[in-house]
């Protein structure tokens, strides 16, 4: 197994129940690194790029609507295998379908305010990185 970094969010539910440390003790419980952290206001134009895959699919409005209504944190988790070890952590995508123990399990609200987005593949997480940290911001 390698060493990686995978970019992490923690969605408006989350920071507006005032859950961002008990999230942040599952990444590090689990031996992810949170080696760079800022809490930010998305603007409309950076959602919509920062989700531009998914602007063909039905939810893209809202999903855009939702990054918005409140502030998020961004995050670079970096540890063994960490992008798939941070999707294990998070669970799936809809919490009634999320294993016991899982982020979205216990926190998540709904399909859409999840909580959190985990970057789904290496080459993606390299590039959603780079869309919120530049390279000194990353402290390892
Ligand atoms: P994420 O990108 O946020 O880590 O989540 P994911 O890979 O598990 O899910 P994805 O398919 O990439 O969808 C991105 C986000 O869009 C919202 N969503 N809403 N209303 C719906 O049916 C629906 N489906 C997805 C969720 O916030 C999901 O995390
Ligand atoms: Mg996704």
């Amino acid at each position: 197994m390698a060493v990686e970094r995978t970019l992490s969010i923690l969605k408006p539910d989350a920071t507006r129940r005032n859950l961002t440390g008990k999230i942040n003790a599952k990444f590090e419980e689990k031996g992810l690194r949170i080696i760079a952290q800022r809490r930010i206001q998305l603007t409309k134009a950076q959602a919509e790029g920062f989700y531009a895959v998914h602007k063909e699919r039905p939810f893209f409005n809202d999903l855009v609507s939702f990054m918005i209504s409140g502030p998020v944190v961004v995050q670079v988790l970096e540890g063994e295998n960490a992008v798939q070890a941070n999707r294990d952590i998070m669970g799936a995508t809809n919490p009634a379908n999320a294993e016991a123990g899982t982020i979205r399990k216990e926190f998540a609200e709904s399909i859409e305010a999840n909580s959190v987005h985990g970057s789904d593949s290496l080459d993606n997480a390299k590039t959603e990185i780079a869309y919120f940290f530049k390279p000194e911001e990353i402290v390892p």
